[in-house]
């Protein structure tokens, strides 16, 4: 309710040097006056040092400072209290506050929830905000803080821009009945609704943004005892897997979370995969292994080096589609597919010759990174090799405004199958020349209420025809003080 004033502690729970109480609501200056008195004469935004007190009882030395509507962070009379971070502390100073008339503790997201209310922030900018405060790579850092400055939600009010244009093109049908035919066969309202059919389409199949935000995955994938679990050792920076010189090691998937360059990235280390087995735990293992494979963003095939197949003593550079397989174990063609795939030759240390930059499996090239995985610069020389992999996939995400979450992909899809129906009345209502009625309605009606549907749907992600359900839905995933 907004007539309640809310407070929560800000920072972090735990002990810190300090920790900031922060309280909104028609009430927050005269809660925060009772326990800092000196803000009663403090202008705005002026922070000023004083005695947090309990009614007679010094609780601390602070610092506070307030912010009058609708200049603040929620559009309400803001109060932010600085006091000492230990955890006694910062209990009796909430306590105090939740002592003062109409103040009760916040929700999760409710500060957020009520800037977006008062207009502050549209739901993109909240969503940009929430991932911001979780943001653990430069990717997603760089990606949330876009979110939050508006990107995502212009080009949301943009789309709805258009959808309402087009509505009122057909509703100037509604008006004048007689030329109602002529104004829906036009042929620029038809083109107006294919641009943006194509537009969402795009949008749909961009998985940019939710691949930044969630991270990326990387598989490992190999023969027995190819030194996949090395690499993954290698790649992390500690022993995450087991490595043996037993063909058969690492039976279940192993994974851990890495950042390279910024991208969060899911590795997992994989079982060896070789053609017959009669151990069902090795079989089940490998079974696995080609699930993580395929559903996999980036691939890793690991080769022994020595498995190379020699042409003429020597090892061919750009290998010919002539002499496949290059490997004695190529991989399956379900596992590496093209362009996420990375080959890397191991027990390069123990090869002499000079060993091939690239390779050619199953008609697809693959860029060869060969190298001794045991050695203190593998991780660099991997890290480097993957980088253009895991951008690629990425989508070279900077600076475009991406689709980050299902619930922005599932208004797109929703607009798009009304606006998807809209063409579909006005090129049979053109083409039949059949303006007739369904359930008394005029085609253009029809149209127009596709339409408004489509709009609609698309305000739902910036806030703007957004329910109290939505809200709760989004809100619910904020932490209390935020
Ligand atoms: N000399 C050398 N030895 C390596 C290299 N990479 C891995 N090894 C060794 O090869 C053996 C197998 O390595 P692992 O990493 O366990 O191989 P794996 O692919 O995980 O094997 P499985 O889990 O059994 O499928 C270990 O003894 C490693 O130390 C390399 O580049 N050079
Ligand atoms: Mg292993």
């Amino acid at each position: 309710m907004q007539n309640e004033t809310i407070v929560a502690v800000a920072t972090p729970p735990g002990v810190g040097g300090v920790a900031v109480l922060r309280l909104s609501g028609p009430n927050a200056r005269l809660a925060g006056v009772a326990v800092f008195p000196k803000l009663l004469q403090a202008p705005p935004r002026r922070m000023m040092w004083g005695e947090l007190r309990d009614g007679a009882e010094t609780l601390d030395d602070a610092l506070a400072v307030w912010f009058a509507a609708p200049h603040s962070f929620t559009g309400e009379d803001v109060i932010e209290l600085h006091c000492h971070g230990g955890r006694a502390t910062v209990a009796a100073v909430l306590a105090a506050v939740l002592a003062q008339p109409q103040v009760r503790l916040a929700g999760p997201g409710e500060f957020t929830r009520r800037a977006v209310e008062h207009g502050k922030m549209d739901l993109t900018a909240a969503e940009g905000l929430a991932d911001l405060i979780e943001a653990e790579t430069e990717a997603q850092r760089r990606q949330a803080l876009r979110q939050l400055g508006g990107a995502l939600g212009e080009r949301f009010e943009s789309w709805r821009h258009r959808v309402l244009g087009l509505l009122a093109q057909v509703e100037a049908g509604l008006d004048f009945p007689d030329e109602e035919l002529e104004i829906l066969s036009d042929a620029r309202l038809a083109e107006g609704f294919r641009s943006l059919l194509a537009e969402w389409d795009s949008a749909l199949q961009e998985e940019a943004g939710r691949k930044v935000r969630d991270g990326l995955s990387l598989a490992i994938v190999g023969a027995p005892n190819a030194g996949k679990s090395t690499l993954m050792n290698a790649l992390s920076g500690r022993e995450v897997a087991i490595v043996a010189a037993t063909a058969g090691t690492t039976r279940d998937v192993v994974r851990q979370v890495l950042a390279i360059d910024g991208y969060r990235l899911e590795v997992a280390d994989t079982a060896g995969l070789r053609d017959h087995t009669t151990d069902t735990i090795e079989q089940e293992g490998m079974k696995r292994a080609k699930t993580t494979a395929k559903a996999a963003d980036v691939v890793v095939w690991v080769a022994d080096a020595r498995e190379l197949i020699m042409k003429g003593g020597l090892f061919s550079k750009s290998i010919s589609k002539a002499v496949a397989p290059v490997l004695k174990n190529p991989p399956p063609a379900e596992v590496l597919a093209e362009g996420r795939g990375l080959v890397v030759l191991s027990h390069a240390d123990l090869m002499t010759q000079e060993l091939p930059k690239n390779l050619e499996i199953e008609g697809t090239n693959y860029p060869v990174l060969a190298l001794n995985l045991t050695e203190a610069g593998a991780a660099k020389r991997l890290q480097a090799a993957l980088l253009p992999l895991v951008q690629a996939q990425a989508g070279l995400a900077e600076g475009a405004a991406w689709l980050t979450r299902e619930r922005h992909s599932a208004a797109v899809r929703e607009a798009s199958a009304k606006v998807g129906e809209a063409l579909v009345l006005c090129t049979k209502g053109t083409r039949n020349q059949e303006l007739g009625t369904r359930d008394g309605d005029s085609m253009a009606e029809l149209v127009a209420q596709e339409l408004r549907e489509a709009a609609f749907a698309i305000g739902t992600v910036t806030g703007r025809t957004t329910s109290e359900d939505v809200l709760d839905v989004v809100f619910s995933t904020f932490c209390i003080g935020k």
